[in-house]
């Protein structure tokens, strides 16, 4: 399988699929093509039907949106935990995936993925402190009913971290004030291999992109 990525450094919504199966350990080749550059547009449209990464190329099938390509490896990984096992946290983990993937515009807009934004706070206003605290009690949420088996909303590392890896980066570089719940939830993301090696591999990437690194 091949995933196809954009920049490390910017692209939360290439991170979510890329993570989740690099902690999983399902095995695939990532093609990373530079966003917002001459002929980034056409690269990404001869590989993805939308003309957005993520995509993932299994063979003769093509799968776009973050969340497709999440939903397809629950299929063809049963039991590689991409979902939780339990009907009541699984039908939880994709809601709290699903409003993710269509929502949280303001923090979005405001807090841009930047894997070498050194933490720094900024004025966040009232729409983007509004997901903030959504995002902490959801996930509060999930760790107390769902949690208890490790460190991640569901104990194990599962498809709806991975839709939340980007908003622990923004957190963490944007140093948005969270309660220790939150921090430790983070901590527990940010020490997993994988997140090393996709953030330092956008630390060295040669691409910058001014709407990103410009925000103050
Ligand atoms: N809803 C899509 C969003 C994908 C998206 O917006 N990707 C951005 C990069 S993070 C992109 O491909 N931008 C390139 C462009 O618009 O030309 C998903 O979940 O995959």
């Amino acid at each position: 399988m091949k995933l196809v990525i954009g920049n490390k450094a910017y692209s939360s919504w290439s991170f979510r699929p890329w993570i989740l199966m690099t902690v999983l350990g399902i095995p695939f080749e990532e093609e990373l093509i530079p966003l917002y550059r001459e002929g980034s547009a056409e690269a990404i449209r001869r590989l993805s039907p939308g003309g957005k990464v993520p995509a993932l190329i299994d063979g003769g099938l093509v799968v776009w949106e973050s969340l497709a390509i999440i939903e397809y490896l629950a299929d063809r990984f049963p039991g590689r935990g991409v979902w939780p096992d339990d009907i009541a946290a699984r039908a939880h983990a994709r809601a709290l995936a699903t409003e993710m993937h269509a929502g949280f515009q303001p923090l979005r807009n405001r807090c841009p993925m930047n894997v070498r934004r050194a933490p720094k706070a900024l004025v966040l206003g009232p729409e983007v402190e509004a997901n903030v605290a959504r995002i902490v009690a959801a996930w509060g949420e999930a760790r107390a009913r769902f949690g208890a088996g490790g460190p991640f909303l569901y104990g194990a590392f599962s498809g709806a971290d991975a839709m939340y890896a980007p908003v622990v980066s923004r957190f963490h570089c944007y140093a948005v004030p969270v309660p220790p719940e939150a921090r430790a939830y983070m901590d527990a993301v940010m020490a997993l291999p994988a997140w090393r090696a996709w953030t330092e591999a956008g630390q060295a990437e040669p691409w910058h992109l001014a709407d990103s690194d410009d925000v103050v």
